[in-house]
């Protein structure tokens, strides 16, 4: 567990981003998940925050990884499919009165029907989608500027 959990970060990551940079890079670009924690991370040093980052294909372990996060300045979520899925994520969220940001590599509202609808937006501070990797900085840049001083 972090040692100061109210100046760290953490992102969470679903199903199948481990195989980012391996295969659809027409869609999800060609940087891999060890390049978005590299960003993270140069983006956390920068503010001088703590990361904790983490990707499962389990929604489960997701929602062990959330609750975890209560107490934390925030949370950059990319939960993947189970967006279009999981109430038990939103449920967690709102259980943990997490600050999150909901993040996509792609621009959802530009594919499929299906991707068009979250369970997450309701209970998150705010949404970045179709920006790739740089949705991740900017995610942690906002958590950053709403650190108390
Ligand atoms: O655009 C995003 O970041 C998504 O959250 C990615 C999810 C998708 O289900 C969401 O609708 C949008 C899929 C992640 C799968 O990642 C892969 C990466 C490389 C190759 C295959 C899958």
């Amino acid at each position: 567990m972090p040692v100061h959990p109210s100046t760290t970060v953490h992102v969470l990551n679903g199903p199948n981003l481990n195989l980012l940079g391996t295969r659809e890079p027409a869609v999800y670009g060609r940087a891999t998940l060890a390049d978005v924690e590299d960003a993270c991370r140069s983006t956390c040093d920068r503010h001088g925050l703590e990361l904790v980052f983490r990707q499962t294909n389990h929604e489960g372990e997701l929602v062990t990884l959330l609750q975890q996060a209560a107490g934390s300045l925030g949370v950059v979520l990319n939960a993947a499919a189970y967006t279009h899925t999981s109430i038990a994520l939103a449920d967690a969220i709102k259980a943990a009165g997490l600050n999150v940001v909901e993040v996509h590599l792609s621009n959802v509202f530009a594919r499929e029907a299906f991707r068009h609808h979250s369970f997450i937006s309701p209970v998150a501070r705010g949404v970045i989608c179709g920006l790739g990797i740089e949705g991740y900085r900017l995610a942690i840049d906002v958590l950053a500027s709403s650190r108390a001083n």
